[in-house]
């Protein structure tokens, strides 16, 4: 994802989008990636279009440095860069061919940090119904090698310079009304059932090694 940078696309999803039936139901699959998630995608290159000192930036990099762009830019990159980082990390979160359980190095800290993974799904929910509003929970390692559940407003991404983010879940009423309703927590326990925990585990390992945390600051590219 660092290597890429303006014109940004829309990835494909890794699954068909009735691919995760009966949990999450095919509309609202298409309306999230063709609809909600493009449209993230077409604001960030509508702003970036006017702002060629920063396309050759990676979304990470985007929402890191953003405070050092121009003032009448900065809300609308920190939103819809967010909106597609969010959006990305969301959707690749989940797999058509779901293990239902933890794996690997991750499973071990999840037991170490919240005791069982049935008290990590506890907690997990826990902090998704207690977003007000729109937002996500999110499941990150940070420099110190600790899981922590923490939760972002809107399309706000967590500090990527102290988190490393390993899954991340979607509590926009977009994300679940036209299968749960208003029924969040029935969402969140659909979803567990196909959270891709291989890809999971990959990213608690990157997020462990430490590296993730250094390139996202820039020498000032954007001069005005
Ligand atoms: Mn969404």
């Amino acid at each position: 994802m660092m290597n890429e940078h303006y014109k940004f696309e829309n990835l494909p999803l890794p699954y068909p989008y009735d691919g995760l039936e009966p949990y999450i139901d095919t509309k609202t699959m298409e309306l999230h990636h063709n609809r909600h998630a493009q449209g993230y995608v077409d604001n960030l290159n509508n702003i970036l279009k006017d702002y060629p000192e920063l396309q050759g930036l990676s979304l990470e990099q985007l929402i890191t440095n953003v405070v050092s762009f121009p003032p009448e830019i900065q809300v609308p990159i920190l939103n819809n860069a967010g909106g597609v980082y969010n959006h990305r990390f969301y959707f690749a979160g989940m797999t058509d061919k779901p293990g239902e359980r933890p794996v690997g190095v991750l499973e071990s800290y999840l037991n170490m940090a919240f005791g069982s993974y049935e008290e990590f799904q506890k907690r997990f929910q826990a902090e998704a119904l207690s977003v007000f509003g729109s937002g996500y929970a999110w499941l990150v390692v940070d420099q110190f090698g600790m899981l922590r559940i923490i939760k972002t407003p809107n399309q706000e991404v967590p500090s990527l310079q102290r988190y490393y983010p390993v899954i991340n879940l979607d509590v926009w009423e977009h994300a679940y009304y036209l299968k749960h309703y208003n029924m969040r927590g029935e969402y969140v326990n659909d979803w567990f059932h196909v959270v891709n925990w291989e890809r999971a585990n990959l990213n608690f390992m990157t997020g462990l090694s430490g590296e993730c945390f250094y390139g996202l600051e820039l020498s000032p590219i954007y001069t005005p």
